[in-house]
């Protein structure tokens, strides 16, 4: 009895040796992995930037995934095997995450969502940190309803349609448009979150002779193909058609700054202090919020200058 409990004890052991050298805590240094999507966008970069800097702040040892979902999964599923400590997880679409939270959980690793949502129960994940992206849509619609003096034509560029920020900043923005009859959303299309799949589709609806006042692009890296695809057509963006997106990156408050476009709704891309904020509290077993959301401001011509960093 005596000896099996001894055999019993060294396993447990050894069990804990192996999972402290897997998280490095051996040295005391925590290990996050960090699944990114791979995305043709400036503010992710930037976003990516700002978990690696916070990383290289704290001491984290953090490895960086940059894949598109399917490799997303396949990295937490890596993650879990190095044994990590936490896991920070910008998800490509709602879903489709169930199961590999599912084994996040059963691992004891905690994973705190970074800029956009799941569609997978609340008990499989620690935090959500992103913006309220209904809000910035509903934002934009007011504006827009506000230019148009409550009539005209509108096109949507789409970021991903299985995005949870893509899907929310239209729910958002037609619940505004709702209350102006006159204020037609002739067009809606994917411009996959790129400047350069943005210029493409409108290229494709001024060929095709549809007329609009305003563009409203779920983020400001397809507002910019807007303004290339428009200017190569002779048209002049920011007054011929005009132009509102969401971001605030820095190319998009150079564009208002020349002209070419009218207005920003604010997403911080900066989540890498209080995400790493969040994931410690969870590692260390301390109880965090659910949601946690960024506040957001509208810049446009009138007020660009007063955005404290000239844009993200
Ligand atoms: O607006 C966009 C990026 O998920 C909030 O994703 C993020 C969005 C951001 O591609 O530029």
């Amino acid at each position: 009895m005596k000896r099996l409990l001894i055999v019993a004890l060294a396993l447990v052991l050894m069990g804990s040796m192996a999972f402290a050298a897997g998280s490095g805590e051996d040295d005391g240094a925590l290990t996050v992995g960090f699944a990114q999507i791979k995305e043709d966008s400036p503010w992710r970069t930037t976003e990516t930037n700002s978990v690696q800097q916070e990383a290289d702040r704290l001491g984290i040892d953090l490895k960086l995934s940059v894949t598109e979902q399917d490799g997303q999964i396949a990295a937490i599923r890596d993650f879990i095997a190095q044994g990590v400590d936490g896991i920070l997880l910008a998800p490509q679409t709602r879903s489709g995450w169930d199961e590999v939270l599912g084994e996040a959980k059963a691992a004891g690793i905690p994973v705190v969502l970074l800029d956009r949502g799941v569609d997978a129960p609340e008990d499989l994940w620690v935090a959500q940190i992103s913006s309220d992206f209904a809000y910035e849509g509903r934002l934009a619609g007011e504006w827009v309803a506000d230019r148009l003096g409550g009539e005209g034509k509108v096109v949507e560029l789409f970021g991903d349609p299985a995005a949870d920020p893509a899907i929310l900043r239209n729910e958002g923005f037609m619940e505004i448009m709702a209350g102006y009859p006159d204020i037609e959303v002739v067009e809606s299309k994917t411009g996959e979150w790129s400047q350069d799949k943005g210029r493409q589709v409108v290229e494709a609806w001024l060929a095709a002779g549809v007329e609009f006042d305003m563009v409203y692009a779920h983020n400001d890296g397809m507002a910019l193909g807007a303004i290339d695809a428009l200017k190569a057509a002779g048209m002049d963006p920011g007054d011929d058609v005009q132009i509102i997106s969401i971001d605030a990156i820095k190319a998009a408050f150079e564009a208002i700054e020349r002209g070419d476009m009218n207005a920003t709704v604010e997403c911080s891309p900066l989540l890498g202090p209080m995400g790493f904020e969040v994931l410690i509290k969870a590692i260390n077993g301390e109880s965090v919020d659910k949601y946690i959301i960024t506040p957001d401001s509208l810049y446009d011509e009138s007020n660009y200058t007063e955005h404290p960093t000239g844009g993200f």
